[in-house]
């Protein structure tokens, strides 16, 4: 707790352009329960190496995510906005939970079976020991509620495990957090292949929507989006497809699923994909326009990473005094 209210942490990593799926399964959901919580925001580009990255294309982008933040309505005064790298305690903390953690733990982790699986060239430590710099983050400001998509569930319980073993060595030092899993639009899937997640590192374009895309490529993604050849709108797992457009104009709009199929099921699948399209694009286009101009006010972007990295510096300093001290570290002499 802080202030009488509870903590939230959640992160995005700076990897490729953010797709709907990152929208209505993530961002959308930090917007709407925002006020609720003192929140940290993290852009976790520390995560983001574990990957090989162009530096000049790294820094754009993770400048662009955070610029997206609050063009999607967080508020920076409010919320505190801010890069993972530009507080140190993230990595000082994530070392000590490294020696709490086991390696079977980690071997378990889905998304490292994946990710190594993709980049056999380069499967690093980091990429390893990713959920522990994860842990780090969430308890180093004490969340008490995470929310994140159904696909970081396993790495949410690691860091609870991890924060109850530390705990029940040292005493109450940490919060264990919550997850927080948003009630719609909990899992977009690819336009091109719905058994698979939409993902912003599909090399197939047409697979997702960015939330960067003008509403003609939206359109024309939506009218190219797989379905299948029942002709018939249900909500149903045997027509995945058209379920996924179902969740994704649900989510767009606030319905539920009876009342979409309602409003479309004695149409085609043609003006339904459209009228989808439509409420994309209608959804988009003030997040881009509040983009746009927040792109052009440098000063600014700069004084929210500025302010809210001594913020968030803060915080974690705080917690880190507090696990150095539990630990046996020698005191600082002053
Ligand atoms: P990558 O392709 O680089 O792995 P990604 O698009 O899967 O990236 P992440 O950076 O892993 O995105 O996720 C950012 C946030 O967006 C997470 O909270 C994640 O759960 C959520 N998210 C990502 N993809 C989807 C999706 N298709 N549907 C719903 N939520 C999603
Ligand atoms: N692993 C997450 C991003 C992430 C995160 C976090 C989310 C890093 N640290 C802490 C919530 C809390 C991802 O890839 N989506």
């Amino acid at each position: 707790m802080l202030n009488g209210e509870k903590i939230l942490f959640s992160g995005m990593q700076a990897t490729g352009n953010l797709t709907l799926g990152n929208y209505l399964g993530a961002l959308k959901n930090w917007v709407q329960i925002a006020d609720e919580y003192t929140t940290f925001y993290s852009v976790v580009d520390m995560h983001s190496i574990t990957v090989r990255q162009d530096p000049a294309e790294f820094r754009k982008r993770a400048r662009n995510l955070l610029t997206l933040y609050i063009a999607a309505g967080l508020d920076p005064e409010k919320n505190c906005i801010y890069y993972q790298s530009h507080v140190s305690g993230h990595a000082e903390l994530a070392w000590v939970l490294n020696c709490f953690t086991y390696m079977g733990e980690l071997n378990r982790m889905t998304q490292f079976k994946d990710k190594a699986a993709k980049h056999a060239d380069n499967i690093n430590a980091g990429l390893f020991t990713y959920p522990v710099l994860m842990a780090a983050d969430i308890l180093l400001y004490q969340a008490d509620v995470v929310p994140v998509g159904i696909d970081q569930m396993q790495h949410l319980e690691l860091c609870r495990d991890i924060a109850q073993r530390f705990n029940s060595i040292y005493g109450d030092v940490f919060t264990i957090p919550e997850a927080y899993l948003g009630k719609s639009g909990a899992k977009i899937m690819s336009l091109q292949d719905p058994s698979k997640k939409m993902s912003k590192s599909d090399e197939n374009v047409n697979a997702s929507i960015y939330l960067m895309d003008d509403p003609d490529s939206i359109i024309r993604k939506f009218k190219r989006a797989v379905t299948d050849s029942e002709a018939h709108i249900c909500y149903r797992d045997e027509q995945p497809g058209i379920k996924n457009l179902l969740d994704i104009y649900c989510a767009c709009t606030g319905k539920t699923p009876d009342e979409a199929v309602k409003e479309f099921e004695n149409g085609g699948y043609g003006d339904f994909k459209l009228a989808v399209g439509e409420t994309v694009v209608s959804v988009l286009r003030p997040l881009q326009e509040k983009y746009q101009e927040l792109s052009k006010n440098k000063d600014y972007i700069d004084q929210v990473i500025k302010n809210n990295a001594e913020k968030a510096n803060y915080y974690a300093t705080k917690t880190l005094r507090k696990v150095h001290k539990k630990i046996g570290f020698p005191e600082r002499i002053r």
